[in-house]
């Protein structure tokens, strides 16, 4: 059986490296919010600038956006934002004002609305519309998108099969870009420098087209899309970090229809790879219930780039050109 392993990974290009035996992470779940019907979205920063990291969340059924404070032992008391922003999807937080304080940028499926509350450095949060015609809007990600040092905004519309960007002129007037408009279902949005070349370019993730894809912005926030998956069933969610640690970035996505998380590897524009669990002595396996207890995601915590963690990690060729 093992040489049967030995050769299938052959086969497929890899070099099974020496087991690393790290400390396992043991997780230990604690919850921060209860009763936060059909909760969605979640992000942690310190809100309150106490050092210590608190935790943000989207309810999609109580319509919510809230944050809980952190005691700084890890006791948390949650403050509502938003009690009316409707099928509340995505939330994420950052300074987007720049003066200091962190504030909250969040996206409502149900009032077609990308907003940001405004933190008036005491935690009293003012509600800003950005847009609020954008249709079924999924997701929200905010950052720096031009360069120019102040924080721009992005979303994805399911309804309107878009990605856009909404430009900050400085002083919190924003002005829509779309990026795509034929992404079918977009439901989710993340931007990063995926070459690297000191732009931020864009990533999403399409439900009905089954596709990861980035748009590579060429300095001027001309966007030009490259697709990384297209048979990536429901895509529903999509990330980028340097998982293996080689200097570039890599795409994580999630996908609905497949049951699957997948690492996209970026290999120096030439290939990517899809992670897929194995178990030892059995065929490959799918994630059905990925989660941070896998061995899969300990693999990619740790940093590893083959793992024997309570099952065996391998690696699946996947074309993505960079
Ligand atoms: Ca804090
Ligand atoms: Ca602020
Ligand atoms: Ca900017
Ligand atoms: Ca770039």
């Amino acid at each position: 059986m093992k040489a049967r392993w030995l050769l299938l990974m052959s086969v497929l290009g890899l070099t099974l490296a020496t087991p690393v035996y790290a400390a396992t992470p043991v997780f230990t779940e604690h919850t921060i919010g209860s009763q936060f019907t059909e909760a969605h979205s979640v992000y942690a920063i310190d809100v309150d600038g106490d050092t210590d990291v608190d935790i943000v969340g989207a309810a999609w059924g109580d319509n919510e956006i809230a944050w809980w404070e952190n005691d700084g032992s890890q006791n948390f008391t949650k403050h509502t934002i938003d009690a009316d922003f409707k099928k509340a999807g995505s939330v994420h937080a950052i300074d987007v004002d720049g003066d200091t304080d962190v504030d909250i940028v969040g996206a409502a499926w149900g009032d077609n609305e990308i907003a940001w509350w405004e933190n008036d450095g005491t935690q009293s949060f003012t509600k800003h519309t950005i847009d609020a015609d954008f249709k079924q809007a999924l997701s929200v990600y905010a950052i720096d998108v031009d360069a120019d040092t102040d924080v721009d905004i992005l979303g994805a519309a399911e309804g309107d099969d878009e990605i856009a960007w909404w430009e900050n002129h400085g002083s919190q007037n924003f002005t829509k870009h779309v990026i795509d408009a034929t992404f079918k279902k977009a439901r989710s949005v993340y931007a990063i420098d995926v070459e690297p070349d000191g732009d931020i370019d864009v990533l999403g993730a399409a439900k009905d087209d089954n596709e990861i894809a980035w748009w590579e912005n060429d300095g001027g926030q001309n966007f030009t899309k490259h697709t990384i998956a297209t048979s990536f069933n429901e895509a529903q969610s999509v990330y980028s970090t340097d998982v293996d640690g080689d200097g570039d970035v890599d795409v994580l996505g999630a996908s609905h229809g497949q049951d699957e998380i997948a690492l996209f590897e970026n290999s120096g524009h030439t290939t990517a790879i899809e992670l897929v669990s194995f178990s030892a002595g059995r065929g490959p396996e799918h994630l059905s219930e990925p989660g941070l207890n896998s061995p899969w995601s300990i693999a990619m915590l740790s940093g590893l780039s083959v793992a024997c963690l309570g099952g065996l990690v391998a690696w699946r060729r996947k074309g993505f050109a960079g």
